[in-house]
């Protein structure tokens, strides 16, 4: 367990409460035929979507799930061993370099595997190798996922070619992050009775194009709606859960909207989830696709993923970072 420290009081004020309203988030199904207009309505409306029959092997996730609790259950100074970031390896609290902090510690690492195979040894040590093969195993198959993914949004959409989003990510450049987040249970929350909100991960957009999400059964995670109302994402650890990031809204022209989120602490319970955040090439232009644009306007200025990486990492993590790129 990590311990105590007293987070900066904002971390701990009254956010705006989540309902679990009657709001149902959208589910995918990928055995069904209809799936890709299904998929086209979900981040069209709410960036967000739950797929299930998705074919990723639940060995896989198993394995992973187990060498990640091997990993946070060391004490701090073995974990701070494969730390500090730079910008990959162990984290804990800080998020960012500009003071956000979350109950949360987490590994952050490049989805390169030959980085990888040298960062796991540099950081874990050779008896990390299972803990490495975990990783590589399940990141290998969440990326054909998102790779299939991207394909039936460009069907969907009616545009060619299919693989007009996924070949960013397939691209031996591509520029995509794995995550491992831990949310500790929060003694002092549970002293509470829960009245107060702790931040595990505080509200903010993915900047890359996609992200595939899967955690244990711990609830937490929650999304912002359009009218700006949060709504709580009941856990299911045996389902995705895939955000449209900043990249993907530019790429539509603002067609599909990246979502919102954050996580709140527990209580009582770890929550354990495991992030695949797909990104382009450092050198990859970002801007609307000619074929979606039909006469428009782009609703943003011209930038390179290289530079919109460097602004997002000067911003504080619920910046409004498209903003920035935004035409007036
Ligand atoms: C949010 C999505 C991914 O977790 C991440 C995060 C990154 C980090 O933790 O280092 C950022 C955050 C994320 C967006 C703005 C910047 C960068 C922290 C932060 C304050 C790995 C990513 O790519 O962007």
């Amino acid at each position: 367990m990590l311990p105590m420290v007293v987070l900066s009081k904002p971390a701990m004020e009254q956010l705006s409460a989540a309902t679990t309203l009657f709001t149902e988030v959208p589910l995918i199904d990928l055995s069904k035929p209809d799936s890709k207009n299904l998929i086209v309505k979900a981040c069209e409306e709410f960036g967000f979507f739950k797929l299930i029959n998705h074919g990723i092997p639940t060995e896989f996730i198993a394995k992973l799930e187990s060498e990640a609790i091997k990993f946070f259950s060391l004490p701090l100074s073995e974990k701070e061993k494969a730390g500090p970031l730079d910008p990959f390896g162990y984290g804990n609290k800080k998020i960012g370099h500009n003071g956000d902090v979350g109950w949360v510690e987490y590994i952050l690492l490049t989805t390169s595997n030959e980085a990888n195979y040298q960062k796991f040894s540099s950081i874990f040590g050779e008896a990390a190798e299972k803990f490495r093969c975990a990783v590589n195993d399940y990141v290998s198959a969440v990326k054909k996922m998102a790779y299939e993914i991207l394909e039936m949004l460009a069907d969907g959409l009616k545009i060619q070619p299919r693989n007009v989003f996924s070949k960013l990510l397939m691209d031996e450049e591509s520029d995509s992050v794995f995550r491992l987040n831990h949310y500790p249970p929060c003694p002092e929350l549970h002293q509470e009775m829960n009245d107060r909100n702790l931040i595990g991960f505080g509200e903010h957009t993915d900047p890359q194009i996609i992200s595939v999400l899967r955690s244990n059964n711990i609830s937490g995670l929650q999304i912002s709606l359009k009218d700006g109302n949060w709504i709580s994402i009941p856990p299911d650890q045996s389902s995705f859960f895939i955000n449209v990031g900043d990249s993907l809204q530019v790429m539509t022209n603002g067609r599909f909207k990246s979502v919102r989120h954050r996580v709140m602490a527990n209580g009582s319970k770890s929550r354990l989830s495991m992030i695949y955040f797909g990104g382009p090439p450092l050198s990859e232009k970002i801007a609307p696709l000619p074929s979606l644009m039909k006469g428009e306007d782009s609703l943003y200025k011209e930038f390179t993923w290289y530079e919109y990486k460097k602004s997002a990492y000067k911003l504080r993590l619920a910046d409004n970072r498209l903003g920035l790129f935004e035409k007036i």
